[in-house]
């Protein structure tokens, strides 16, 4: 079984959440960007971001319940009712995915250390739940179907001051190409053993074998 945050049942009342619960969840929501003070994740010492690599920094949250609106039902019914991935994808990406890193703020919103905040990966395995509910309504098409850039484009990469990868990043796999196909590998970078994009398709698969309840 795996874990997640349906954020949908938060919509209203955001900072009520249980996922802010100090003794049962993941510490309060924070005011004004200041340091995460309760639950166990207190004053929890990061060290990298998005803008200075290796600074000495402390978990933050800041929350904002109108961007969190997108992680309503009816958006979600949106992107659950297109037809290819790449529709799947932009929908999701825009108004559930940003929800989550938006609603909760802080850290959740630096590009690159948003994982850094326990609460990124119950919502990403939400979209992840979220995106095994829309493949469930054509199984046998959505098991295969892949698409979308595997790097950024120029436009993000100047809008979060990041320089454009070199090949040691782009190629690292010998696949330079930037449309995501089955075949790309996901750099595992050596927890676990590679694995293709094929190799995650299905949530019952062999590498995730999970289920959402
Ligand atoms: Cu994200």
């Amino acid at each position: 079984m795996a874990s997640y945050w349906e954020e949908a049942l938060d919509v209203d009342d955001l900072t009520a959440s249980v996922v802010f619960d100090p003794d049962t969840g993941f510490g309060s929501a924070g005011t004004n960007g200041s340091c995460v003070s309760d639950g166990p994740f207190t004053q929890l010492e990061l060290h990298i971001t998005q803008y200075t690599n290796y600074a000495n920094y402390c978990l933050t949250r800041e929350t904002n319940t109108d961007i969190f609106q997108g992680a309503t039902l009816d958006n979600i019914a949106e992107c659950t009712n297109t037809t290819t991935y790449d529709e799947a994808y932009d929908c999701f990406q825009q108004s559930p995915h940003t929800a989550g890193h938006g609603g909760v703020g802080g850290t959740m919103l630096d590009v690159v250390a948003s994982p850094s905040d326990p609460l990124f990966f119950l919502h990403h395995t939400n979209l992840d739940r979220l995106w095994w509910n829309w493949q469930l309504n054509n199984l046998t098409y959505r098991l295969t179907d892949m698409g979308g850039r595997n790097i950024p484009t120029d436009s993000y990469l100047a809008q979060n001051n990041f320089t454009t990868p070199g090949p040691e990043l782009l190629d690292y796999d010998g696949d330079s190409a930037n449309v995501t196909t089955l075949n790309h590998t996901l750099w595992m970078v050596g927890l676990i053993a590679n694995a293709t994009v094929g190799d995650v398709m299905d949530l019952r698969g062999d590498l995730i074998c999970a289920e959402y309840v």
